[in-house]
């Protein structure tokens, strides 16, 4: 198992969009793993392929306080989702900064599991959150994109002073 280096905001690798996976083999199966160490080390409850610069369709999920209920989703779809709710999200992409983004409330998301099962989850709340802004990422989306200008060139000028401090 591996840690692996996450990329940060704005770093332009984390604007790709991501493929689809054509095959689910050892090395998907590998990268799955190493990912959800990543982030359970990080810590944090999601983790896309794009944040460690693979540009693939793969994510891991454990929204559960006991941090023992992870989901791995290869190629996730969102196929129905309602209703709206504003959250505070986090991004282990955007280290220290958090901020107020709209999404919905439910979605149902479909896809496979790592022996190439077709599977669907239901999802409300922190869940449905964190998939949402995880698909996001495969599209090349930070969840800071969905702030204003002004808020975005914030975030900017603090990531670039925090990173000539650790520099
Ligand atoms: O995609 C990521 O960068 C992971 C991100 C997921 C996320 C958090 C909050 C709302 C939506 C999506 C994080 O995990 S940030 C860290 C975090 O929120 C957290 C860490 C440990 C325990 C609980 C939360
Ligand atoms: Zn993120």
């Amino acid at each position: 198992m591996a840690l692996l280096p996450i990329l940060r905001f704005p770093d332009p690798r984390l604007r790709k969009v991501a493929e689809p996976v054509a095959r689910i083999d050892d090395a998907i199966r590998r990268l799955a793993r190493d990912m959800a160490e990543t982030m359970y080390e990080a810590p944090g409850i999601g983790l896309a392929a794009t944040q460690v610069d693979v540009h693939k369709r793969l994510i891991v999920i454990d929204a559960s306080e006991t941090r023992d209920e992870l989901l791995t989703l290869v190629n996730p779809e969102i196929v129905e989702q309602s209703g709206q709710q504003r959250g505070e999200e986090g991004c282990l992409s955007v280290p220290g900064i958090y901020d107020k983004v709209e999404r919905a409330q439910r979605v149902v998301v479909r896809y496979l599991d790592l022996d190439g099962k077709q599977q669907t989850v239901e999802a409300e709340g922190i869940l449905s959150v964190c998939l949402q802004h995880e698909i996001d990422h495969l599209q090349g989306r930070v969840f800071v994109e969905h702030l204003s200008q002004l808020k975005q060139q914030r975030i900017k000028s603090k990531l670039s002073k925090q990173a000539r401090i650790t520099a």
